[in-house]
């Protein structure tokens, strides 16, 4: 019996020191987003806007490959709210996608909602944002997955080593209240304005009033290389992107890894990613460069935010009386410039290498029909009512009736080898052309928003 209790005490204190290694508080992979409205000035003007822990953009999630990582959401705000994992396959466990109302009630204000992440395939960057009415502008952030331990990145060999990883975050500043507009359009069935400026990690830059203070700054050593994670988080509108006196290798976009081609300027739809290394090789008497992002228009009949949003890249070890110097600006296409964006598009190719496989099968051996059913579930508040959601999102024909919808469809397939193919899309193709019900964030037909 003595040696039972020993026994049961040890199995007690093993699980003790297991729970310890976990890390801190809650464990590895262990993220608290607090969504609030948070103060902002911008463009001369003070608005608030909902935010994660008040960061604008908000906090980047770093995993690795295949790792779980457990998001716990507490809304402070004062609207429903959900949280989506951009371009996460999330096999099996689609409960945790986050569109409100189609695969989960949305998180009430006062209440959390704790997301289960299962990184699967995904490599690179990928990025996390509301999916809820139009509070993306504001929730949203990096989510960067590295390799696997004791593996490296593809293009490591080329480029020797890596100094840093710098997350850029395309976005769009409206100086009013984006949810009032979203109402009006609504009802009146038109388009939300522009946004007032384009942003990089939440800055508009040098170019827009009142905004010169704030710009975002990020100093680099001359002979090392760093890996830029471009994210478009834009509501509507593909970007253009260079950085003055540097090329840009890029290397993987959408959480996958591509042959690395090399460019002065990317072009980046919205809810896309790019991975892109850049090779800090310039004399540090120059030592001033701008970043800088405006909009590709494919369609030149509609209105769009015409500003440059801009960053700064700064050689630290330049001298003083450089600092003052006004950066180099780069040399960007026009807005409808269509041949650099369609021939940058044209450049993306899967890496297909033996370590990162793209298994898609060349050859069709049998067609299969595949039907497609829908569920409706209430989302109930816990005290019998049921919760609002805004019209557009209603699955029933019932008005009084919120709904929670769910699909779900099987299929097979046949693994095979390919040995090059284009870049396979992510769980989420930013090239659909049409609104549908469950995507009502897109908001103009020039491209698609990001689901
Ligand atoms: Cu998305």
């Amino acid at each position: 019996m003595a040696t039972m209790l020993w026994l049961l005490a040890a199995v007690f204190m093993l699980g003790a020191a297991v729970g310890l290694a976990e890390g801190s508080k809650h464990g590895h992979n262990y993220y608290d987003f607090f969504v609030k409205e948070t103060s902002y000035s911008r463009l001369c003007e003070n608005k608030t806007l909902l935010t994660v822990n008040g960061q604008f953009p908000g906090p980047t999630i770093t995993a690795r490959r295949g790792e779980r990582v457990i998001v716990n959401v507490h809304n402070q705000g004062d609207r429903n709210i959900t949280i989506h994992w951009h371009g996460v396959d999330q096999p099996r466990n689609p409960w945790y996608d986050g569109p409100e109302f189609i695969t989960q009630c949305p998180i009430q204000p006062g209440t959390n909602f704790t997301y289960e992440i299962l990184l699967s395939e995904e490599e690179g960057t990928i990025w996390w944002h509301a999916h809820s009415g139009l509070d993306r502008a504001g929730v949203h952030g990096a989510f960067i997955v590295h390799p696997k331990k004791g593996t490296d990145y593809p293009f490591i060999e080329s480029y020797k080593k890596l100094h840093k990883e710098i997350p850029i975050i395309l976005g769009e500043w409206w100086t009013s209240d984006l949810n009032l507009q979203l109402e009006e359009y609504l009802k009146t069935g038109g388009e939300i304005n522009n946004s007032n400026a384009h942003t990089i990690n939440g800055q508009p830059g040098d170019l827009y009033p009142c905004s010169r203070n704030d710009t975002f700054n990020v100093g680099v050593k001359r002979g090392k290389t760093y890996l830029l994670r471009i994210i478009n988080a834009g509501l509507d509108g593909d970007m253009f992107f260079g950085v003055a006196g540097h090329l840009l290798t890029v290397v993987g976009t959408d959480g996958r890894y591509l042959k690395p081609f090399t460019v002065q300027t990317i072009m980046i739809s919205p809810g896309q990613t790019m991975d892109a290394l850049l090779e800090a090789k310039r004399s540090p008497s120059s030592g001033r460069y701008y970043m800088a992002s405006k909009t590709y228009l494919s369609n030149t009949r509609l209105a769009y935010q015409n500003g440059t949003a801009t960053a700064i890249l700064e050689y630290k070890d330049m001298p003083l009386a450089t600092r003052r110097a006004t950066p180099v600006f780069p040399n960007l296409p026009n807005n409808t410039d269509d041949a650099v964006a369609t021939g940058y598009t044209a450049m993306l190719r899967s890496l297909a290498s033996k370590e990162h496989p793209v298994n898609v099968p060349t050859k069709v051996n049998e067609h299969m029909l595949i039907t497609l059913a829908i569920n409706t579930l209430p989302c109930t508040t816990g005290n019998g009512t049921t919760a609002a959601a805004p019209a557009w999102r209603r699955a029933s024909t019932t008005p009084a009736s919120r709904t929670l919808t769910s699909t779900s469809s099987t299929h097979t397939t046949t693994p095979s080898k390919a040995s090059t193919s284009r870049t396979s899309p992510t769980s989420h193709p930013s090239s659909s052309t049409s609104p549908t019900l469950t995507d009502p964030g897109r908001i103009g037909p020039q491209s698609a928003a990001p689901r």
